[in-house]
């Protein structure tokens, strides 16, 4: 005999896919039930196991399938203007790196970020993140990067704060300072990282907009020495490092970021051995990037079969931005995740729950157990492979952040 649980939800009839053993996603708890006090759940299993509840309110699943809710663990979301133009150019033959060299690219995505004031950065990003949560997304990172100057970069993070109060979601920030080199800079890569390191990421830190550091490492970003330099600096303030590495070529960021005990190395494509091995010791999680590989029309594939034999755990997120990877949709990510990189439908369903919560040092999201946050999405599907299977469609039913 259990004591009587008190709680304020309890949402019963629900197919429970927990996502507390990462490999084994499959198993699907039948006649499952999750109880949540005070946002957090306190009971998730099987309702033969379960204790009594006494609830506030009952929720009927109605036997539909019910997912930790998802995690967009990489994206660009707020940035001002659009960048269809440049994309009608790439299909009359320019290519990415040359529109970026002729200061197209990141760069004019900065001239109309800091044109915007934060004001009018949510007002363009909200819809963004609204389609994301229609999804069934309940925690977004969201990255600094087209301001590139202290200011616009603080009106950049202090926008994504804003949305996460205002839109029942979580955010969590990263600070992209190193993303391009505004052309102020030209020629003065290392002054500019100065600026970075020294001045943009202490001040943004101090007031309490960062929850982490990224930085662009490639031919046209920014050197591994650089990128050194900006993560010396993260660790001064104690804040964890992501690196944007091996996306257009190999510059060793992933051994780089391993290095520093980075949560994650993201895109990955052209990464190497040394990196793989680098990354499994370290714990680093490997963030595919499926949207941008396909926009850009990537050819070389990441090394999926090695991280999965090194034990790297594999994220997958949208990198929502408007250059490579104009993309809010987590779900087609998943089904690129599985059809362009060969994932399975359990690696996909980790990489945007336990995984994608991994590579943003969280342990209180991504899973359904107790003590973490009761943040779920309820699906309209008959099993876990369709939420992978399906391109297009809304397949949510329901969504709950932190029990609301
Ligand atoms: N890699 C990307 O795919 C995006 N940033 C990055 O570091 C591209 C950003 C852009 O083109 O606006
Ligand atoms: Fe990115």
């Amino acid at each position: 005999m259990s004591a009587t649980l008190s709680c304020d939800t309890v949402w019963t009839a629900a197919r429970l896919l927990p996502m507390t053993v990462p490999g084994q996603p499959d198993a699907v708890i039948e006649q499952g039930v999750v109880a949540a006090r005070d946002g957090r759940i306190v009971y998730a299993g099987s309702a033969e196991a379960a204790p009594a509840f006494a609830a506030g309110r009952t929720i009927d699943c109605g036997g539909r399938l019910v997912t930790p809710g998802l995690i967009d663990c990489h994206t660009h979301l707020v940035y001002g203007g659009s960048r269809a133009g440049e994309f009608e150019a790439r299909l009359e033959g320019a290519s990415y790196e040359a529109i970026a060299r002729a200061g197209g690219g990141i760069v004019s995505t900065m001239r109309a970020t800091r044109a915007a004031d934060e004001a009018g950065l949510i007002a363009a990003s909200a819809p963004r993140l609204a389609e994301m949560i229609a999804e069934g997304v309940t925690t977004v990172e969201i990255k600094s990067g087209y301001g590139l100057e202290l200011a616009a970069e603080r009106a950049m993070l202090r926008a994504a704060r804003a949305l996460g109060s205002q839109m029942r979601v979580s955010v969590a920030t990263t600070f992209l300072g190193a993303h391009a080199l505004p052309p102020e800079y030209a020629g003065r890569a290392d002054a500019y990282i100065d600026l970075v390191a020294d001045t943009m990421l202490p001040a943004l830190a101090a007031e309490g907009l960062v929850d982490a550091v990224d930085a662009f490492c490639e031919g046209i970003g920014f050197s591994a020495t650089q990128v050194e330099r900006v993560f010396a600096a993260a660790g001064a303030l104690n804040l964890p490092v992501k690196l944007h590495a091996e996306q257009l070529s190999n510059l060793h960021g992933a051994a780089l970021a391993a290095r520093h005990g980075a949560l994650s190395a993201d895109h990955l494509e052209h990464c190497d051995d040394a990196g793989i091995v680098a990354m499994a010791a370290a714990g680093t999680v490997a963030t595919l990037l499926p949207g941008a590989y396909y926009f850009t029309r990537e050819t070389v594939l990441p090394p999926v079969a090695a991280f999965r034999a090194a034990g790297v755990p594999i994220a997958l997120a949208t990198d929502c931005n408007p250059g490579t990877s104009p993309m809010t949709s987590l779900l087609l990510a998943m089904n690129m995740g599985a059809t362009l990189f060969r994932l399975t439908v359990a690696e996909c369903l980790a990489a945007v729950t336990i995984n994608a919560a991994r590579a943003l040092g969280r342990r209180d999201i991504g899973a359904l157990a107790p003590g973490l946050w009761a943040d779920l999405a309820v699906w309209d599907v008959a099993q876990p492979a369709e939420l992978v299977y399906r391109i297009g469609g809304r397949p949510l039913h329901a969504r709950y952040w932190r029990g609301q």
